[in-house]
């Protein structure tokens, strides 16, 4: 990897007090602006926090803001102002100084480590990644029938390039004890009642010792946001947003497997293939949430939009999944009937998004329905019919855009 120039304190200034002036639990309201997402109760204020664009606001404390599904078609990668927000506990840091802030590295290790931003940059070979973040609950407003939690559309997921330090690399320097088994990840964010559990997620050593998993100061070549995690937050390839622990503070390694509301409660799925029961019911037989499933968009066209029948349209949109990478993206002109093979963008990496796109002439005109489905490398692909699970997570089902030519 090429060296580049590191940015010093000063940046990392510039950006805190940027963050500091405003209030990130008093996003503006945009004006009577409103995006309405496409099922019930789906109507939502835009609104603007610092280092945002107007953004769907989904909660104000906590923080927690959708990116508008049009920016997917800006590109493939999500820029730092429109990369959605999300938090579990309203007292989220404000500002953070960067030149105090430390890392700790504790528990079964043998070396107890405490980091400076500075020591992790100039101590650690620096490495990027571009990967998919998606909240486990990205789409749960579409589940039928209707789960409790936050009711989102498909923009609680974001694609940028990371660029830290390996977690294996810092570990190491700590030099584990033999009894290690997990590390306990912690963040600067706090509960506003004692009694919730702060939040507080764990990875197992070998997950953790990947050399994939890292710990990034830098998104799409700037700082982090302070609402994406500031000044370092865990990236988690393939897996979801709920390990992705931000304005990340602490690691523990621990001698069992971290036993807490997060953990064992929360971010569970059922223990069958497709995460999925039968709808409306429940089950104990659950595993920790893990990596992503695979998912394809259409984000040229939205719902309702007219197009000239019989002439070219020019189709795009984005495919991914936990990591193997996109083989094959089809698309279906007809509801599902046929299918054709679209042409694969750039490839950015296995964990990043795809590009696919292709040129359809509708062959008739009046209403249809157009689909798109990807395959992995691995064969896996997106189910026809929607799956169902209690808490809303993994959605993956072949979408709909229904268009009318004319
Ligand atoms: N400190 C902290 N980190 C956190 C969370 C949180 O509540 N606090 N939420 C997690 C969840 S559930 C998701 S989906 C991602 C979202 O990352 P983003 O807000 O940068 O988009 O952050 C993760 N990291
Ligand atoms: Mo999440």
């Amino acid at each position: 990897m090429s060296p580049r120039p590191t940015f010093g304190r000063r940046q990392f200034l510039r950006h805190t007090s940027l963050a500091g002036v405003a209030t990130l639990l008093g996003g503006r309201a945009f004006g009577a602006d409103t995006i309405t997402l496409p099922f019930a109760n789906g109507e939502r204020p835009l609104a603007t926090y610092p280092q945002k664009r107007p953004l769907i606001l989904q909660t104000a404390r906590p923080p927690q803001l959708e990116t508008p599904f049009s920016v997917f078609n800006e590109g493939v990668i999500t820029p730092n102002d429109a990369f959605f927000v999300r938090y579990h506990l309203a007292n989220v840091p404000q500002a953070i100084d960067p030149a105090t802030f430390r890392l700790e590295i504790k528990g079964q290790v043998q070396t107890p480590l405490s980091l400076s931003l500075d020591a992790l940059r100039h101590d650690f070979e620096n490495v990027e990644i571009t990967a998919v973040n998606q909240c486990s609950g990205n789409s749960r407003g579409f589940f039928q029938p209707r789960v409790g939690g936050g009711q989102l559309g498909n923009g609680a997921m974001g694609n940028a390039k990371w660029r830290g330090v390996r977690l294996k690399d810092v570990l190491e320097k700590a030099a584990l004890q033999g009894s290690a088994k997990q590390v306990v990840c912690n963040g600067l964010d706090t509960p506003v009642l004692p009694q919730t559990p702060d939040f507080i997620k764990a990875l197992d050593l070998d997950h953790a010792l990947d050399g994939e998993v890292m710990l990034a100061f830098e998104m799409n070549g700037e700082p982090l946001p302070m609402l994406n995690g500031f000044p370092l937050r865990l990236v988690v390839p393939g897996y979801y947003g709920t390990y992705w622990v931000k304005h990340l503070s602490e690691l523990t390694v621990v001698p069992d497997a971290l036993d807490n509301f997060w953990m064992s409660t929360a971010y569970r799925i059922p223990n069958t293939p497709g995460a999925c029961i039968e709808p409306g019911t429940t089950t104990k037989n659950t595993v920790p949430i893990n990596r992503f499933n695979v998912r394809s968009f259409i984000t040229s066209h939205a719902d309702g939009a007219k197009i000239a029948a019989r002439q070219p349209a020019n189709i795009r949109g984005i495919a991914f999944d936990g990591g193997s990478g996109i083989r094959e993206v089809l698309f279906s002109g007809d509801g599902g009937q046929s299918w054709q093979a679209a042409t694969l963008g750039q490839d950015l990496g296995r964990y990043s998004f795809r590009e696919w796109k292709l040129a359809y002439a509708p062959t008739q005109p009046g209403a249809a329905e157009w689909k798109c489905r990807a395959i992995n490398r691995l064969g896996e692909s997106q189910p026809m019919e929607p799956l169902w699970n209690p808490s809303g997570y993994m959605r993956n089902v072949v979408e709909t855009v229904k268009i009318t030519a004319a």
